[in-house]
């Protein structure tokens, strides 16, 4: 089994879109084993995306991310962090097939509704940026 990070991003929570999103993980079989609604500081955000750190979007994405309200959790179960990413789409939307989160969501990188680990040594050290380990439920 494996833990994987998932968050829905800004536009994700001020659209709505948590329920649905998470139906879809549970429905595939995945379990949500850790939750919680938050903003996030610029000093979390950074080390959040710290592989980012320097790269020309990393200013606004920064902005993006803290600018309001998301929803942090961590999903659990077999090869969990490929199968998020799968079910999340390609990181730009315009690829992303219908089907999948940003395909039938998203339409631009800057806003592409959600994250999720891209390996399971990305996703311990995340989820460690959002959750103690007393608040993970596996
Ligand atoms: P991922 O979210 O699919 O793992 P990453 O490459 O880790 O994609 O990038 C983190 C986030 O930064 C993306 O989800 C997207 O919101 C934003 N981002 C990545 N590349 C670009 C870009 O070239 N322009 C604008 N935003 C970008
Ligand atoms: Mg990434």
């Amino acid at each position: 089994m494996e833990n994987t990070l998932v968050l829905v991003k800004p536009d994700g929570v001020e659209r709505g879109l948590c329920g649905e999103i998470i139906t879809r993980f549970e429905k595939r079989g995945l379990r949500v084993v850790g939750l919680k609604l938050l903003i996030l500081s610029s000093e979390q955000a950074e080390r959040h995306y710290q592989e980012h750190v320097g790269k020309p979007f990393f200013e606004r994405l920064l902005y993006y991310i803290t600018s309001g309200p998301i929803v942090a959790m961590v999903i659990r179960g077999n090869e969990a962090v490929k199968i998020v990413r799968t079910m999340m789409g390609p990181t730009n939307p315009v690829n992303a097939p219908p089907g999948t989160i940003r395909g039938d969501y998203a339409t631009t990188m800057e806003r592409n509704i959600v994250h999720g680990s891209d390996g399971i040594e990305s996703a311990e050290r995340e989820i460690k940026i959002f959750f103690e380990q007393n608040e993970v439920f596996i």
